[in-house]
């Protein structure tokens, strides 16, 4: 990180309560009318979602990747229509916020940050409906509408009956997994964020998903073996472990041995886990963008390890596909978009 962009965004942090309350009071001034529209539980929603917006825009100064915050302007903006606030709403807090920055940064952490906003505002400024469902896109779409039908319904044993027809039918499993379960999940969050599905339904939809992988897992192992070793973790904090835990599968399936250590891994146990296990390579997944310097910290330590010499690193995730430039930006080795990518993409790297 430059020298810079880390004072700029230590200085945020620092502040970042005070300037949430701040930049709340001068929106509530320019717009009385949000306190009727909205009530006492609307004005702690709106300091919730500005302080989530300082930590966006810290993650994002502190990477250089103005695309992680205008990106994070648009899906907040897409979640907010169902609490009926508008986009005029959001253009006019992220002006509070970058008039309270203007207001109590130093004149040089401020000019750092400012081009961060105007993007995000530019970003606003255009159109974004998330109209398309993910399954459209499906190689299998049939198959996905057919399966994630099953557990908006509560059959998840339907849906396990489905997919272990198409097993046996001869469908690949790497198509079961990226243009069924993998576009299903992306639609449940498109779901979730439009307001159409409950937290309930998407955890439950989550949970048969992951249930279902497991009967698939005796049919990871009939290829022959590379004698190459990944091991699998998701940062600290991070929850979202199914793209990883999909990853590891499909390493699997091409004949890599993997050692899978999912959610939220600290990173002292998992330098160790690199040296018992002798990996070849390391997958790290992080999907909330606010992870992202964790995935960063994380590789400077296993680089400062002459032990962990020679183990090659690939990262991936939603903040990834965002900006993919950023895997160069906390120094990987590679990325790959999807699990089919990162399989490519390790072999590339671990070519003797
Ligand atoms: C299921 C889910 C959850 C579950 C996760 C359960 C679990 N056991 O994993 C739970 C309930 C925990 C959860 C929590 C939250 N979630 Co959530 N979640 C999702 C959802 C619906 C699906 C995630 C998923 O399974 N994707 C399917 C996998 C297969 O896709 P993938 O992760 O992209 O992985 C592929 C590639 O990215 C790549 N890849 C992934 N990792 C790696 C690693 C390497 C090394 C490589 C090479 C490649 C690679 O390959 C994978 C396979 O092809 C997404 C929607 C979405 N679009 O993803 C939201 C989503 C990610 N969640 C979101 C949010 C906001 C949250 C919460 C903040 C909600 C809250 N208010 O609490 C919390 C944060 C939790 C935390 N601290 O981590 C937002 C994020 C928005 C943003 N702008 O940042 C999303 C996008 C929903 C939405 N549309 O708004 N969530």
């Amino acid at each position: 990180m430059s020298v810079d962009a880390a004072q700029a965004s230590r200085a945020i942090l620092d502040g970042e309560s005070f300037l949430a309350e701040e930049i709340v009071r001068l929106q509530y001034e320019r717009q009385p009318g949000l306190a009727e529209r909205f009530g006492r539980i609307g004005h702690e929603k709106t300091l919730e979602d500005t302080r989530y917006s300082l930590k966006y825009l810290v993650e994002s100064v502190s990477l250089q990747s103005p695309l992680l915050f205008s990106s994070y302007m648009t899906w907040l903006r897409v979640l907010l229509i169902q609490y009926k606030v508008s986009t005029e709403d959001l253009y006019i807090n992220m002006l509070c916020l970058q008039n309270v920055l203007g207001k109590h940064l130093e004149k040089r952490d401020y000019e750092l940050v400012s081009p961060y906003i105007d993007a995000a505002l530019r970003q606003l400024d255009t159109d974004a409906e998330l109209t398309d469902s993910h399954l459209d896109s499906s190689a299998a779409a049939d198959e996905a509408r057919a399966y994630l039908s099953m557990l908006l319904q509560g059959d998840r044993s339907g849906a396990s009956r489905l997919i272990m027809g198409l097993v046996d039918g001869g469908m690949p499993l790497q198509t079961i997994y990226l243009e069924i379960f993998q576009k299903s999940q992306y639609e449940i969050g498109r779901l979730w964020q439009l307001g159409r599905l409950t937290v309930a339904q998407e955890h439950y939809c989550s949970a048969a998903t992951q249930l279902i992988m497991s009967q698939l897992f005796p049919y990871l192992f009939h290829h022959s073996r590379k004698g190459k070793k990944l091991v699998a973790a998701c940062v600290g904090g991070e929850l979202h472990e199914i793209g990883l835990r999909m990853v590891t599968d499909i390493f699997e399936l091409n004949g890599w041995d993997t050692y899978y250590v999912g959610a939220n891994m600290p990173i002292g146990p998992l330098i160790r886990s690199l040296k018992e296990y002798g990996a070849d390579v390391l997958a790290i997944s992080c999907t909330m963008t606010y992870h992202v310097g964790l995935v960063k910290e994380l590789i400077a330590e296993v680089r400062r390890d002459p032990e962990c010499d020679g183990i090659r690193i690939l990262v991936g995730g939603f903040p990834f596909n965002i900006d993919p430039e950023l895997w160069e930006k906390v120094s990987a080795d590679g990325y790959g978009r999807d699990a089919e990518e990162s399989v490519l993409k390790a072999g590339e790297l671990t070519k003797r």
